[in-house]
């Protein structure tokens, strides 16, 4: 069959599909891009020349900005599962780099995406040509080499020939649930214009099935003569629970052998937060009830977890446990000097059959109590930020959905939000990349149209990457945004003045008669520039008027942006646990109180 190599991508694409459990899934739902000379002749032409409305074909996004479209395939892959993402083309040069944050932030999180950077001239009949960095050491090296660290599988397709097999090596990659992250295959400009006469079985329906593998017997014994050895366990879900879809294997485990269940900023919803065996968020931003029992288990059963330094606390939370590992990555699994159980969540948890053993009623209990009083907060009056979260919380529907990446929501989101549906929380906290928010939303909704899905937003986020309201508008992608200003960053401002940095630079304030950023707010109205990229805007200036605008933008049918300005302060109890963040060798009270912290730290050998 004659096709260019762009024609032949992109039909490739449009017949591959994935399968777990049975149910097949779309692998490649469609392509987003943003043309240049780069692809718009290659990618672009074979895009167009499927003709619209083809039930086979590969359908086209147009985004605003090629780091946010990455954002937006991960958001939907994530919602997913893992069983379905998006491709996403670029020019080469700065449209490519564009996409080099959001390789880093799926593969970071585990997260499929498919990138289609274009690169410069295989058989270089320009060079430079426009946008080349030319490197006076090789002329093969181009932006697009930035990719590689960044991305599970990465090729550059030199020649025609190379094509069908970097394109199941990619497809691999993305399916594999132990490997999968970002795929970017760069393609020069000349070779996705060049035609080739394919063999006709390059474009067949291919189904690639998604791995559950099971627990290896011997490692299965172990793992189970360590769970019977142990008094006061401990589970903590990660987002391989969640990928794995293993929410109730993970619930009936918990409760036919007593065993508490905490969980990570990715595992969030692996169990309803009145659970019986819930203790809810762990680590630096978590539960005071989970890290109690972090600290004087005896055993922690990971189940999909990298073990983030949040999720340690830096390495200071858990006590003298011991680790088993359960992972579908051995990589992961052997974190901590633990008992690896390389296997899917779901298959070992269902395997995982510790007959006779329960954990200790009095552990079970002081578990359930200890969560019953950290529910107990209110938020006061005042406009604070968890006041918003609690407001929010009134409005939300059970399987609505929420969204956020940086900035302090993360952490009080962890610690206070109530999730019941396990696709219901959406927090990307592997990269927490600031502009996360919109763009990720933008996906969440695509995947799942029939959720409300509420994007909460700080005002530094909004600032670096809101430019996808557009798109949402173009598309009729409703998405609810919460934009929640308080002039600048109030985590790191907090984190700065606790370190030392007395919080430079973390304020938006004009520059004063001192020199310094310390005049009054820079008066930027970020309401109305959301209502100028096409969303309907409220606003809300006190509680009431806050659950009334949530309620109506809920019941839009346009993407609403809820604005809201929020005065610092809260009572919200916090985690009690520590985060390295190093600071200034220098005599005084703050390297002193450092210093006593990290003697806590362990390294979990
Ligand atoms: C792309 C990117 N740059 C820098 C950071 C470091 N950082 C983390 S939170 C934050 C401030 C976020 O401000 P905002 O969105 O207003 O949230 P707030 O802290 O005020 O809640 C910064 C600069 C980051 N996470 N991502
Ligand atoms: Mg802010």
């Amino acid at each position: 069959m004659r096709l260019t190599v762009a024609q032949a991508l992109v039909r490739f694409l449009s017949q591959q599909y994935s399968s777990r459990d049975g149910a097949e899934h779309r692998l490649v739902e469609g392509c987003f891009g943003i043309f240049g000379h780069g692809n718009v002749a290659g990618i672009g032409q074979a895009l167009a020349a499927q003709g619209a409305g083809t039930s086979s074909a590969l359908p086209y996004y147009l985004a605003r900005n090629e780091q946010a479209m990455v954002h937006t395939a991960v958001g939907f892959a994530k919602m997913r599962n893992r069983l379905s993402t998006f491709a996403c083309t670029s020019s080469i040069g700065p449209g490519a780099t564009n996409m080099v944050t959001g390789a880093a932030l799926a593969t970071i999180n585990r997260i499929p995406v498919l990138l289609l950077p274009g690169d410069i001239f295989a058989t270089r009949v320009a060079n430079p040509v426009l946008q080349e960095l030319e490197d006076p050491r090789s002329l093969d090296v181009s932006v697009n080499d930035a990719f590689r660290p960044v991305s599970r599988y990465f090729d550059r397709i030199n020649r025609p020939e190379q094509l069908p097999s970097a394109l199941m090596q990619a497809m691999r990659v993305l399916t594999d649930p132990a490997e999968t992250g970002a795929v970017t295959l760069a393609l020069p400009q000349d070779v996705q214009a060049e035609s080739f006469d394919w063999p006709s079985e390059l474009f067949d329906r291919r189904v690639w099935h998604v791995a559950r593998p099971v627990p290896e017997p011997a490692a299965l014994r172990r793992a189970l003569d360590l769970i019977r050895a142990s008094e006061r366990p401990l589970i903590v879900a990660g987002g391989g629970v969640i990928y794995s879809e293993a929410w109730e294997a993970l619930r009936a485990f918990a409760t036919e052998y007593g065993v508490p269940v905490a969980e990570t900023q990715a595992g969030k919803g692996a169990l309803p937060w009145d659970s019986p065996l819930s203790v809810g968020a762990v680590g630096h931003t978590g539960t005071a009830a989970a890290n109690e029992l972090a600290r004087s288990a005896d055993l922690v059963i990971g189940i999909g977890t990298r073990y983030s330094d949040f999720t340690t606390a830096s390495r200071t939370l858990f006590g003298q446990a011991r680790f088993l590992n359960i992972n579908v990555t051995a990589f992961d699994a052997a974190k901590n000097g633990a008992v690896m159980l390389v296997a899917d969540a779901r298959a070992a948890l269902e395997a995982l059959r510790p007959e006779g053993w329960r954990a200790p009623s009095s552990w079970t209990s002081r578990a359930a109590s200890l969560a019953r009083s950290w529910w107990s907060f209110r938020a006061g009056p005042s406009l604070t930020q968890e006041a918003v979260l609690e407001d929010l919380r009134e409005v939300m529907h059970p399987a609505d959905v929420v969204v956020n990446a940086a900035g302090s929501m993360p952490g009080d989101l962890h610690r206070l939000w109530r999730v019941t549906d396990a696709k219901g929380y959406h927090v990307e906290y592997g990269y927490s990349c600031m502009g996360y928010e919109i763009a990720g939303g933008l996906g969440v909704k695509l995947a799942a149209p029939a959720r409300e899905v509420f994007v909460l937003v700080g005002d530094g986020s909004y600032l670096m990457l809101a430019q996808e309201i557009a798109t949402s508008v173009q598309e009729g992608v409703k998405l609810v945004i919460v934009l929640v200003d308080n002039h600048g960053f109030a985590s790191i401002g907090n984190l700065s003045e606790s370190v030392g940095a007395q919080r430079l630079g973390t304020a938006y304030r004009l520059r004063g008669t001192s020199g310094e950023l310390d005049g009054v707010y820079v008066p930027v109205d970020l309401a109305a520039n959301a209502a100028s990229l096409g969303a309907d805007v409220l606003t809300a200036d006190d509680r009431e008027s806050l659950r009334a605008a949530l309620a109506k933008a809920r019941e839009a049918v346009r993407t609403t942006v809820v604005y809201v300005e929020t005065v610092p302060g809260g009572s919200a109890p916090s985690s009690g646990a520590w985060w390295d963040v190093p600071v200034a060798q220098e005599p005084g009270e703050i390297h002193d109180r450092y210093q006593e912290a990290k003697r806590d730290q362990r390294p979990y050998l």
